[in-house]
């Protein structure tokens, strides 16, 4: 089998394209990634076998070439992260939007699986006390640019599932952590900071509630899914792991030995979303998927372990990142 793994030298995609690998010998593996300021061949080291082609989903011929030659499409890349979203929307419409479209059209034309990796955002949030959490049949209703261009392109290909028969599934996780994630994202920048000596930044009042899913289990459950899921349908990723931003920067102080009142609120994020939970009774009925990591706190010492083992991968993109927030007092 030959599978094409878009946005495979990003967080999420390197750590499926390693367990793949790892785990699934008889697979061989192509990653077309652009190395954006998210990827990094670096997460990608050590492996062998593994074919990088430095490109865009949304060029048309590069696209078609690869897909010709491919069994499967797991199509993990897009611009992710809200904050930058909210900067400069347009990177989100142009990956998120039109490069869904064109993998899209190059799987109908050569007939190839597609597998959709998006996100509970496209759900928009819920009340903190709210007993409904999301299922497939939750509408749609994002917030921010990121998620909306998520959502729409999750909708471009149920209508090409059902316009044109492609063979596709989707699946939407929830906020994921572990190694090699972007040192812009919430648990490694808390996490870099403590190693520096700086203070956790917290948005708001860190009341914001996130479903932490360890990047192994989401990326077991997506091989789940294109092993036996069914075509056409939705598959929600979670691991009840619901916490707020503010017990996670208390753990994170409790891990490193600091106080616990030992951090700073900072400017919050403009339509920040409250809280995200997913209901995983489906993929967990139906394909017997169950998470591994189920110890949050122990989840979290091996990820701040991995990121002190690992310093010359993330140490290049940390004073920029930091730069960046600083202007907006964040
Ligand atoms: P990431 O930002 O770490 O990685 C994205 C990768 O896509 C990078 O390697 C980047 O270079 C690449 N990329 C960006 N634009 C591209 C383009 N035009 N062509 C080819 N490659 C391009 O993101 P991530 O956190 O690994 O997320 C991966 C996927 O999972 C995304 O679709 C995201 O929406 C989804 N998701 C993420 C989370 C999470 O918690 N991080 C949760 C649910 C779903
Ligand atoms: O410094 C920070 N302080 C802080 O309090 C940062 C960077 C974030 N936060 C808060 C905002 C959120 O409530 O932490 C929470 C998590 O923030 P992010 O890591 O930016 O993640 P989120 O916006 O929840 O989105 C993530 O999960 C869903 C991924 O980035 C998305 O790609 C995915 O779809």
């Amino acid at each position: 089998m030959r599978v094409l793994i878009t946005g495979g030298a990003g967080f999420i995609g390197a750590n499926f394209v390693r367990q793949t690998v790892r785990e699934r010998p008889g697979v061989a593996v192509t990653v077309l990634d652009a190395l954006t300021y998210a990827g990094d061949r670096a997460s990608l080291a050590g492996l062998e076998g593994v074919e990088l082609v430095v490109g865009s989903v949304a060029d048309a011929e590069l696209v078609d070439r690869l897909v010709a030659g491919s069994d499967l499409v797991v199509h993990f890349a897009a611009e992710s992260h809200n904050d930058n979203s909210l900067n400069d929307p347009s990177p989100f419409v142009q990956t998120n939007l039109v490069g869904t479209y064109t993998l899209l059209e190059a799987v109908r034309r050569h007939g190839v699986r597609f597998h959709h990796i998006s996100t509970d955002e496209v759900y928009g949030d819920l009340e903190l006390d709210d007993p409904a959490k999301f299922t497939d049949r939750t509408p749609y209703n994002p917030s921010s640019p990121y998620s909306s261009t998520k959502a729409g392109s999750d909708l471009l290909v149920r209508a090409w599932v059902r316009s044109f028969g492609v063979e596709a599934t989707i699946s939407n996780c929830s906020n994921n952590y572990g190694p090699y994630q972007h040192v812009e994202k919430f648990i490694p920048r808390q996490i870099t900071n403590l190693i520096d000596g700086v203070r956790p930044r917290l948005y708001g009042a860190g009341l914001n509630v996130r479903d932490w899913i360890h990047v192994e289990d989401h990326n077991a459950a997506v091989w789940a899914i294109i092993d036996s899921g069914r075509i056409g349908e939705t598959y929600l990723i979670g691991a009840d792991g619901e916490k707020n931003n503010l017990e996670v920067v208390q753990t994170l102080l409790e891990v490193f030995g600091r106080d616990a009142g030992d951090f700073d609120h900072v400017a919050d994020r403009p339509g920040h979303d409250l809280r995200y939970a997913i209901d995983a009774s489906k993929l967990r009925e139906e394909l017997g998927w169950e998470p591994r990591f189920t110890d949050f706190r122990s989840g979290l010492e091996t990820t701040v372990d991995w990121y002190r083992d690992n310093e010359a991968w993330w140490r290049p993109r940390k004073a920029a990142v930091e730069t960046k927030y600083a202007a907006t007092g964040q």
